[in-house]
């Protein structure tokens, strides 16, 4: 495929793997972005020493560009900001923030900048900072969000900024991949479907619970703190809830979401934070990352360019193309 998103980050597929905090690590990335897409390395809440060692193993399987997250709240995003210069990854994302301390560093450093965005002014406060893309992130996604959905987001993004747009958040399939190429998006970047892939070092448990997640499964906690983030519900996101309710102050409410992402990443999946967005109902196999894009960009060109009475006649066999 040939998109400016493709062209701008020197991929094959414009399908960009999601930053996952504690999850994504070189070995999913180096699978994604050897398989055509572009693999990140998550570094919230990460040590300098395991983001160099992730680089190395994702530069391993890979020669192609490779990408590294930078969580905006982590205490140590700044030193994780300079460590993307010093690496030499190809693109930084970030998330959770806006970069602007850092977007001369970085493109000073030659590296592509693709700040993550939940709303259409912060998409245009980027751009004119430099960006060279955006991610726009809708609130059907895992993890910490903001309040706009998918379908209303991408296209005001797209309507504010005249860089290339990466829609992410509630994206699973080629369905997805086209309906957010008719919002305006060049992009796609998806998380929760990179969950139970092969490459993918996340605990098994969490992995059982995607699998078997139904629609109404996910859940936002921390509205109360300002850190609103969306995972799969258990004990530990029901009482979150219940205490939320009766909470008074933000900060009554901040310790217990401490270690909650640590608990779930040790397999401890019903008293911590297991983070997924809402497509984790319409995830049903496990595959491997080369699989995932594969099968992504052959749904989204097989739909494409059918007419509407095409597509409602398709739809009302319920045929999958
Ligand atoms: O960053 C994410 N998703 C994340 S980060 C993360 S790590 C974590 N660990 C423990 C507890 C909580 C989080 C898990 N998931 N997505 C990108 C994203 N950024 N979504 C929404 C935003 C966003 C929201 C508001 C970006 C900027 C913003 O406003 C900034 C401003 O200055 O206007």
């Amino acid at each position: 495929m040939k998109t400016r998103i493709t062209e701008l980050l020197g991929i094959e597929y414009p399908v960009v793997q999601g930053a996952m905090a504690r999850i994504a690590d070189g070995g999913l990335a180096g699978a994604v972005s050897e398989a055509g897409g572009l693999g990140i390395i998550a570094c919230g809440g990460a040590r300098p020493e395991w983001i160099r060692e992730q680089v190395a193993r994702a530069r391993a399987l890979t020669s192609k560009p490779i990408g590294i997250n930078v969580m905006l709240m982590d205490p140590r995003a700044g030193e994780v900001a300079e460590l993307v210069c010093e690496l030499g990854v190809e693109v930084v994302t970030t998330g959770a923030g806006s970069p602007a301390n850092y977007m001369k560093m970085w493109k000073d450093a030659g590296v592509k900048v693709v700040p993550v965005v939940a709303s259409s002014a912060l998409a245009a406060r980027m751009e004119r900072l430099g960006a060279d893309a955006v991610v726009a992130e809708g609130t059907e996604a895992g993890g910490h969000i903001g309040e706009l959905t998918t379908m209303a987001l991408v296209p005001s993004v797209c309507a504010a900024v005249s860089i290339p747009v990466i829609a992410a958040g509630g994206i699973v399939d080629g369905r997805g991949m086209l309906a957010a190429f008719a919002l305006g998006a060049e992009g796609v970047q998806c998380g929760t479907r990179f969950l139970t892939v092969e490459e993918c070092s996340v605990h098994e448990a969490w992995k059982e619970k995607v699998l078997k997640a139904k629609d109404s499964d996910t859940i936002v906690t921390g509205r109360g703190t300002g850190h609103p983030v969306r995972g799969l519900k258990n004990k530990f996101a029901r009482e979150c809830r219940k205490i939320e309710m009766a909470a008074t102050s933000g900060e009554e409410l901040e310790g217990m979401y401490a270690g909650s992402l640590a608990r779930a990443v040790a397999g401890d999946v019903e008293n911590g934070s297991v983070m997924a967005g809402q497509v984790a109902a319409l995830v049903t196999e496990r595959g491997t990352a080369a699989g995932v894009i594969a099968d992504m960009v052959r749904g989204a060109e097989a739909l494409a360019g059918r007419s509407l009475d095409e597509l409602a006649e398709l739809n009302s066999r319920r045929a999958r193309v």
